[in-house]
């Protein structure tokens, strides 16, 4: 087992079906990276001691993803100041709209990059972070412009139906 360079948490195993995008675009590049379920708010200490392990492992960020009252991300960024990536989950009475505003408007000075609510932002971060471990990699730049260079072949392809009538 690879020493991890990107730490993934959730709140909840319930955000593992949003979360599994960002694990799968890391795996995808082959970043190595360890997840876990863990609270903010029902294990605090057990996620500060995960962090603190992760870190002193060297890890080179995190990603985090939870749904309303999305705190994770900014105790991950509390405890270091390592990159972290925040991952709105779409909430069940507000869709995520509460779960990325938290994690948007942390106050000044303790940052926490925020994507987009649900799978694309999941993935985006997961990309992000391939992006981020890039800029000292050049074998994973490479692979980075691989796959950006196949999404521009696939929509460069695309043949739209003429209209009938
Ligand atoms: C948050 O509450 C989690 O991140 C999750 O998105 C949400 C619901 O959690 P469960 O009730 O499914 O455990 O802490």
């Amino acid at each position: 087992m690879k020493t991890p360079l990107v730490g993934i948490v959730m709140g909840s195993q319930s955000d593992w079906d949003v979360m599994r995008h960002a694990a799968r675009q890391l795996k995808d590049f082959g970043v190595p990276y360890e997840a876990r379920a863990l609270s903010a708010h029902r294990t605090p200490d057990l996620l500060i001691e995960w962090v603190d392990g992760l870190v002193s492992a060297g890890v080179k960020c995190f990603i985090a993803g939870a749904g309303g009252a999305a705190h994770l991300a900014g105790v991950v960024a509390a405890k270091t100041a390592l990159p972290v990536l925040a991952v709105p989950i779409p909430s069940k009475h507000l869709q995520g709209l509460d779960s990325l505003l938290s994690m948007v408007q942390m106050p000044k000075g303790i940052p926490v990059a925020a994507f987009a609510i649900g799978d694309a932002g999941a993935a985006n971060a997961g990309l992000f972070a391939v992006a981020m471990l890039a800029l000292g990699d050049k074998k994973l730049a490479k692979a980075l412009q691989v796959f950006r260079k196949a999404q521009a072949d696939a929509i460069k392809a695309v043949k739209l139906p003429d209209l009938s009538g």
